[in-house]
């Protein structure tokens, strides 16, 4: 039995800062709004805050492209306003951890521009990046960027090619070459001499790309190759976090969480080894990969809501996976994806909710380390005013309209836009909606990016005059993780014949002293089941007022919690 981390016990809150709040009233979020809502986060009751980059970008990508990896973007603030944030999350018991995105830095990054000034082989920083000779006239490979088009760019004074497996802006970095490995060290232990307390790694999977580059497959109505299917997990991916684990994470007592795409449960097991040989848990994408019909080049979408049994496949598949030799990070949402509530629960006035809270308790009760995207707590949803697509700030969504309606003419205008008022990452990029308020008090500035309309009811202020609201369910959802040892170190399993059941997710966690069963509604109906349940378990928590036994309701959710010995006296 290994000692438990710090982090097996921890929630996260995932803050986006540009959206949060704004404390000079230039329409973007900023560092100082964040240290002015700190009271609200630790009130919440979260141990760790990670922030979406808040480096020094030209935020091509929501600041994913970094030009310095040792400052501050100017527009969110300074290093020092930085140093105070830290210094007051940790006076709160708040840890920080940052985004670490080292597969590419920004085009603007010193390292860049000093590797595309010359072909020079005495340049040491040619080889920083990906550069090639064109083959026969044309790019190296048939690779396509993940926010469309070809993933490489020619600089014609050199006449080669650079790789970019997103925006021309984002070139890879080469991982192969060590004094870039040793850079990125050095500049992460520079982040630990700070203080901080540990980092989410983009993309990490993709850093070790495959020898000799060769052409990926090509999916229907796409020009190009899709190098997700290759990259990912290439060959000396764990050779490489060996070492950084060596060289940086195994001198702190960090925690670590490796964004990942094209995982495998077998895979995984080797980047989140229980044994701290690498990072200490991954973000894998599978249960928020179901999506019905939709197919992005052509603007098509489902508009249902995946199939629970897709879904609760995917959660036994990697709660299993990891037990006893790993750690799961568990989310339904995040900047990148749509809005929690809108996308699995129910955004209606009748069930917004009672499905935020199932779907909080569902997630909750898993084994792992829960994170909540700022809004979650809120039940904040998709913006359904996104109309036109001046309205869209996000690289990913407008490349894809550009190029698909207006380039490729694959799709209509009004598809791709259905599709992206569902599936466009700025769903989850609104503004936090603090009140009533002008622009949800989130600026006195018109915001960067529009505010959900849907604020005037929607909004902190609400919540917490509310003891009904999502936030305290939350809040209480968190407290007993703190709590109960069983939902951090219970035994996995779903309930008998739960397996097929595409309406109810039914699961219990055990420990030697006792047992919660969670029983969750994912649809709109009442529903009959009969699950057995001790005659002395007690009602730990529930989104309805009372309990009616056999009778499950629309978006009920109730979790049973008695001792673990008193199974067999157990009654149907
Ligand atoms: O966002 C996606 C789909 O809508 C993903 O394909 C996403 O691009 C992928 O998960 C990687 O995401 C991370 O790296 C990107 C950045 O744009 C994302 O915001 C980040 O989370 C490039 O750095």
């Amino acid at each position: 039995m290994q000692k438990e981390k710090w982090w097996q016990k921890a929630v996260v809150y995932q803050i986006y800062p540009k959206s949060f709040q704004d404390s000079d009233n230039d329409g973007i979020g900023d560092l100082r709004g964040i240290i002015n809502r700190l009271k609200y986060i630790k009130k919440l009751g979260v141990d760790v805050i990670w922030l979406n980059p808040i480096y020094k970008t030209p935020d091509i990508d929501g600041g994913y492209d970094i030009s310095d990896y040792q400052d501050i973007n100017p527009i969110l603030g300074t290093m020092s306003d930085f140093d105070e944030l830290l210094k007051k999350s940790h006076a709160l018991g708040l840890k920080i951890i940052m985004d670490l995105v080292v597969n590419h830095s920004s085009s603007e990054h010193e390292w860049f521009q000093k590797s595309i000034a010359t072909k020079n082989p005495a340049n040491k920083y040619r080889d920083y990046y990906i550069w090639r000779d064109p083959v026969h006239g044309h790019e190296p490979n048939n690779w396509g960027s993940f926010f469309s088009g070809p993933a490489w760019t020619l600089d014609e004074p050199s006449g080669q090619y650079y790789l970019h497996l997103f925006a021309k802006e984002q070139p890879d970095l080469n991982w192969d070459n060590p004094d870039v490995r040793n850079s990125v060290f050095d500049m992460m232990n520079w982040w630990a001499i700070k203080g901080i307390d540990g980092f989410r790694m983009d993309v990490i999977s993709l850093i070790s790309k495959p020898d000799g580059l060769p052409d990926a497959p090509v999916e229907e109505n796409d020009l190009y190759g899709n190098p997700g299917k290759i990259v990912s997990n290439g060959p000396r991916v764990h050779k490489y976090l060996q070492e950084m684990n060596h060289k940086v994470l195994s001198q702190h007592s960090w925690m670590t969480v490796g964004e990942t795409t094209g995982m495998t449960a077998d895979e995984a097991k080797k980047y989140a080894n229980i044994d701290g040989s690498e990072l200490d848990m991954l973000f894998q994408f599978e249960h928020v990969g179901y999506d019905g019909n939709a197919n992005a080049s052509l603007g098509q979408f489902s508009g249902y809501k995946p199939r629970l049994k897709d879904i609760k496949d995917s959660i036994v598949k990697w709660e299993k996976a990891f037990d006893g030799t790993g750690w799961a990070s568990l989310y339904w949402s995040n900047h990148d994806q749509p809005r929690t509530v809108s996308w699995f629960g129910d955004n209606s006035p009748q069930y917004l909710n009672l499905s935020a809270k199932m779907l909080a308790a569902l997630l909750h009760f898993l084994q792992g380390t829960p994170y909540i995207y700022q809004g979650e707590e809120l039940g904040m949803t998709n913006n359904e005013n996104f109309k036109t697509i001046s309205q869209y700030r996000d690289v990913e969504s407008l490349n894809l309209y550009y190029q698909t309606v207006q380039q490729k003419k694959l799709s209509s205008s009004k598809d791709m836009l259905d599709y992206l008022r569902i599936h466009s990452r700025d769903n989850a990029r609104t503004p936090m909606q603090w009140d009533t308020s002008e622009n949800a008090g989130f600026s006195k500035h018109e915001p960067w990016l529009e505010v959900n309309p849907n604020y005037y009811q929607l909004n902190a202020k609400e919540a917490l005059d509310n003891p009904n609201s999502i936030f305290y369910f939350y809040q209480k959802l968190i407290s007993l993780r703190h709590k109960l040892p069983v939902i951090t170190d219970g035994k996995f399993k779903l309930v008998k014949n739960n397996e097929n059941d595409n309406q109810i997710f039914a699961y219990t966690r055990t420990n030697l002293d006792e047992t919660l069963l969670i029983i969750a509604n994912f649809t709109a109906n009442t529903l009959e089941r009969h699950y057995s349940v001790p005659k002395n378990s007690k009602l730990l928590i529930q989104n309805y007022h009372d309990d009616q036994s056999t009778k499950i309701r629309p978006y009920e959710v109730k979790v049973y919690q008695y001792a673990t010995n008193s199974v067999s006296e157990k009654m149907s």
